[in-house]
């Protein structure tokens, strides 16, 4: 699994509350991070590096756990890898649907945002939903310095959201994976009738399906789960204390 930084570790709990007997290696990219204002291409290359990494590692599934790097490189590392790889915005649109809502808003990073990813596979699935596309760029920041449940977070959400109230949606996509940290957050700003969606729930699903699939699910638990990161180490320790409860083995530093 990788991430740009911190954003990925909100599907590595999902991934480990439910599937508990798979190992996991999660690379931070967080020496290049934020991918939300580089060039696609940029993040193609840097997406196809971790893959590379991930191979040499064993692993046999790749969860591009960042909408940004979903939307840039899916299709290409699919493509250079021998072995399934699964983004986040496909289950996210399709959790999204799900829900039934006739109005759906979507706030993501600006690339994400500029990318259209999301609104497209919206209208795939469901042609007449109306879709509110919002990026929201700074609020990644707020949870990579580790400053949710501040009040500098609410007032960065409000602000962020501000353009929902007048344009109100149904349900609302948290089309980056650092967002569901601020869920209290976003959900005090946009009131309890909104439903917020985490790709990530979707996403482990899809996971499974495949594992049961091709007969790939680890049959009893001897998992360790590895955390890289390409930057400093010391924020990604702190991600994985707070948001995987310290449930890791190691963190170390590498170079890509
Ligand atoms: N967590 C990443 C995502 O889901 O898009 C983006 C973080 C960033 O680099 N801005």
């Amino acid at each position: 699994m990788m991430d740009s930084g911190l954003g990925g570790l909100s599907v590595a709990r999902v991934l480990r509350q439910q599937l508990p007997n798979e190992s996991l290696v999660f690379v931070g990219d967080e020496g290049h991070f934020p991918y939300g204002t580089k060039p696609q291409a940029t993040i193609r290359r840097l997406v196809s590096q971790i893959g590379q990494f991930l191979l040499h590692q064993d692993v046999k599934m790749m969860i591009i756990a960042c909408n940004t790097a979903t939307a840039a490189a899916l299709d290409r590392v699919s493509q250079e890898l021998p072995i399934p790889v699964i983004g986040v915005i496909q289950p996210g649109a399709k959790a999204a649907v799900k829900t039934g809502a006739a109005s759906i808003g979507v706030i993501a990073t600006d690339s994400t945002t500029q990318d259209g990813a999301y609104v497209r596979d919206i209208h795939q699935l469901s042609p007449n939903v109306h879709v509110v596309a919002q990026a929201t760029q700074p609020l990644v920041s707020i949870v990579e310095h580790g400053q949710t449940g501040t009040a500098k977070a609410q007032v960065t959400v409000n602000q962020q959201l501000s353009m929902f109230d007048n344009h109100p949606v149904q349900a609302l996509i948290l089309g980056c994976t650092h967002f569901p940290f601020l869920s209290k957050e976003i959900q005090r700003k946009m009131g309890d009738k909104v439903k917020l969606v985490d790709p990530a729930l979707e996403t482990v699903h899809e996971a499974r399906q495949y594992l049961t699939a091709h007969d790939l699910l680890a049959a009893q638990k001897e998992s360790y789960v590895h955390l890289y990161s390409t930057g400093d180490v010391h924020d990604l320790i702190a991600g994985g204390d707070k948001w995987l409860a310290g449930q890791y083995d190691d963190c170390l530093h590498i170079d890509l």
